[in-house]
């Protein structure tokens, strides 16, 4: 049997690549030096794409593919993904729900403890001989009891409150609309409403064009200077130059970020903030996330060349 031809963005783990290019006749588009010369080279040949939530597909890529049938996302996050050109060439796309949500809502959270108790400042306070030297670090801020808000209560959103619960915070959310599993958290239409009601403000919301900058100037001042905003989602959700402003002036106490415009490359700025957690997108990076996700990524592909019913697809 002819192998299926699938052109793959970026490198996943050796547990995918393996059994990927044991089924399909992968196409490494990582590797070309020049890509827009590659895909017109095989892009009549591809008929699925491989990518990861970070890395999508744009139009010039699914353009260049006009025999596609199926994009498949490592990833709950398809943002990346130009899904109207999917839809005009009829092409089907699918992502990784469900199975990353407690990793990603686990670290959400532990960001949140990380920085609001010093953990970091603190290894270093130790391996630096500080603590021998100075005496004990200065003090930090308490989180059980405090006041949270989850902008976007999905499945991450919801796991992220769950966890908060655990530390008897007092619980705000803002959505679309109230959602019927939020018992006992309080529903807040207005993000901006939600800021002023946050000591910690988490950004859990998938990203679209109508979430650009849902954070903006307004939403970042009014969390304030002893608030500090968590953000797992997608950096688009916030508006970083208006972010990158209100900790450099105070306006905004800190943030714990994992995700970056323009990343991995990220704004020079945040390095020499001392009020901001920097994480290398790694919410989900987990062994026991990253199968789970690869296996559900290859089912995914494995169900729709075999005529299969695809097991999440987003289109
Ligand atoms: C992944 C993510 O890190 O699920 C997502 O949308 O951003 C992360 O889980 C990424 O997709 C691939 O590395």
């Amino acid at each position: 049997m002819v192998k299926p031809v699938v052109l793959q963005v970026g490198p996943l783990p050796e547990w995918d690549e393996g059994p990927l290019g044991e089924a399909f006749d992968m196409r490494r588009a990582f590797e070309a030096a020049d890509l827009a010369a590659y895909l017109a080279e095989v892009g009549p040949e591809v008929r699925g794409i491989v990518t990861r939530g970070d890395l999508g597909a744009n139009k010039a890529m699914i353009e260049a593919c006009p025999n596609l049938e199926i994009v498949v996302v490592y990833g709950v996050g398809y943002d990346a993904v130009d899904l109207d050109a999917c839809r005009a060439q009829g092409v089907h796309v699918t992502n990784t729900p469900d199975v990353l949500t407690k990793d990603v809502a686990d670290f959400g959270v532990a960001m949140m403890l990380g920085l609001s108790r010093s953990i970091v400042p603190g290894e270093a306070w130790v391996r630096s001989g500080d603590w021998a030297a100075k005496g004990m670090l200065p003090l930090s801020r308490r989180v059980s009891g405090a006041r949270a808000g989850v902008l976007g209560l999905g499945r991450i959103g919801y796991e992220i409150a769950r966890r908060l619960a655990a530390f008897d915070m007092q619980i705000s959310y803002s959505d679309i609309a109230a959602k019927d599993y939020a018992t006992g958290w309080n529903f807040v239409a207005d993000p901006v409403e939600l800021a002023q009601q946050s000591d910690f403000f988490f950004v859990a919301l998938a990203a679209s064009g109508e979430t650009r900058h849902i954070v903006g100037r307004e939403v970042i001042e009014a969390v304030g200077p002893d608030g500090m905003i968590i953000n797992i989602s997608r950096a688009a959700n916030v508006d970083e130059e208006a972010l990158i402003a209100a900790l450099g002036s105070g306006a905004l106490g800190s943030a714990a970020l994992d995700v970056f415009e323009g990343e991995p490359k990220l704004d020079p700025r945040f390095l020499d903030l001392p009020n901001v957690m920097l994480q290398p997108h790694q919410a989900s990076g987990t062994v026991e996330t990253r199968k789970d996700m690869g296996q559900l990524l290859r089912d995914n592909l494995t169900a729709h060349f075999a005529g299969k019913p695809l097991l999440t697809p987003v289109i």
